[in-house]
């Protein structure tokens, strides 16, 4: 199928990527949000969120006259949606966003058009979307009515992209290509083949939706393990750093690295679709999210246990004792703080400890709206160097750049092994 009008709905951290490089390479894209200030700043040839190299694309093809941003969905010929889909307080998946882009496309709807949800969804949500949309278009066939037949083509093509890299794995990744029948799974693989150099691998709708979850938990599940180790080895007097370099040494082990936690709103998210599809089968998944939710609580006891020792050892009270939390953002060197373990830490910290809790955070410049009691005070590194335990929970470039040997003398609580021999 030859594209040439593309609408993108959602233009946030995977749609706006998304939209740009479809527009770079000579569609007409419009992108939709119902986000007046994004839509205002994209058609400036600016950007609202911090990607690497995104910027030099948006701003290239608005001036190309390739990419619109608006607030109203328009006709096109392929529709991409990439809304979010948080979970709600009782992680069960929250499909408002889908429904909401599945009534804002209904009405410009045309005979031939394909549409397809890349966001992260449960198994299902894909048929769901297109049942929505089937409900609000009832002089249109659909796929799960007509089959091959239908006017309108349905697919799931979960995107893939790491934060920070997206630019890159969105050209080169492998795309799994999930149509509701093979018809539209090929004329989606068309679409993205103007632009992906992985390649497009064709399945169903349901096994797309899955496949996305599943990479995300064998992830978590790979993180809890190490964060398991990483507690037991603490109790066994064993570096954990060291243990996981050797043992990785072996051809057929990888296991990642400890932390703070898991952060971000995919790892943290994504599992918690799948034990809410199968709650009664998936204890692993379950279980991994667990462990590495429980985590920065493990860390929080650590740095109050710490708090005593410096307490005892300076012969001061418990309230001189300082902390400095180096890293507020959810990994390494981005910005983004959201679901972040870190954060979670530095907060709870702050309400829990009665002395000082600073903050150094080198990619903001100020806080954000901190949680009920918190008392976070946000200071440059070599301010934070002066506190009495320097608590590292993220390891961004100018941490990892300390020498170890300047903070002798320091109780030092390195979470993320930046200062393992
Ligand atoms: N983390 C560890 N130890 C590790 C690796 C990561 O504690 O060894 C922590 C990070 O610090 C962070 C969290 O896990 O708090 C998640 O970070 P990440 O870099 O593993 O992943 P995300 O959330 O930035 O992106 C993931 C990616 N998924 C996989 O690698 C399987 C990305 O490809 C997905 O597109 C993205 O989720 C998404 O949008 O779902």
């Amino acid at each position: 199928m030859k594209f040439e009008a593309l609408a993108v709905i959602g233009l946030g951290y995977i749609g706006l990527p998304t939209a740009a490089t479809f527009a770079s390479r000579g569609l007409k894209v419009i992108g939709v949000d119902v986000n007046k200030k994004a839509v205002d700043t994209i058609n400036q040839g600016k950007i609202h969120i911090i990607e690497p190299d995104l910027d030099i694309v948006v701003r290239s093809v608005v001036q190309s006259g390739n990419l619109r941003a608006t607030t109203a969905a328009v006709e096109a010929d392929a529709f991409i949606v990439a809304v979010p889909t948080p979970f709600k307080g009782n992680k069960q998946p929250d499909l408002s966003y889908i429904e909401s882009a599945s009534k804002a496309i209904a009405p410009v709807l045309k005979k031939g058009n394909l549409i397809i949800l890349e966001s992260t969804s449960p198994v299902g949500a894909t048929e769901q979307m297109s049942a929505w949309l089937a409900e609000a278009r009832p002089d249109l066939t659909f796929p799960q009515q007509a089959g091959e037949a239908s006017d309108i083509r349905v697919a799931h093509c979960p995107e893939r992209v790491l934060p920070g890299k997206v630019m890159i794995e969105l050209v080169n990744n492998d795309r799994v290509i999930g149509g509701m029948t093979p018809l539209c799974s090929s004329v989606a693989a068309d679409l993205y083949k103007l632009f992906v150099q992985g390649e497009c691998i064709i399945t169903n709708a349901r096994t797309a939706e899955m496949c996305k979850l599943a990479e995300n938990s064998f992830r978590d599940v790979n993180i809890a393990y190490a964060n398991e180790l990483s507690i037991i080895c603490e109790k066994l007097k064993i570096n954990v750093w060291e243990l996981i370099r050797l043992a990785n040494r072996h051809p057929r082990v990888n296991i990642l690295q400890p932390g703070p936690g898991v952060g971000g709103h995919c790892i943290a998210v994504d599992p918690w679709f799948i034990v809410d599809s199968a709650p009664d089968d998936a204890h692993l998944i379950r279980a991994a999210r667990e462990v590495n939710d429980h985590k920065p609580h493990w860390v929080m006891e650590k740095v109050m246990d710490a708090v005593k020792e410096v307490s005892v050892a300076k012969l001061i009270p418990e309230d001189k004792v300082s902390v400095a939390c180096l890293g507020l953002s959810f990994k390494a060197d981005i910005d983004d703080l959201r679901e972040s373990p870190a954060l979670e830490i530095a907060c709870n910290l702050s309400i829990t400890h009665a002395g000082k809790v600073y903050a150094v955070e080198p990619n903001i410049s100020v806080l954000p709206q901190l949680s009920e009691g918190a008392r976070l005070e946000l200071i440059d590194l070599e301010a934070g160097l002066a506190a009495d335990i320097i608590l590292l929970l993220v390891d961004h470039k100018p941490f990892k750049a300390i020498n170890p040997l300047s903070l002798k003398g320091k109780h030092v609580i390195d979470t993320r092994g930046a200062w393992a021999v």
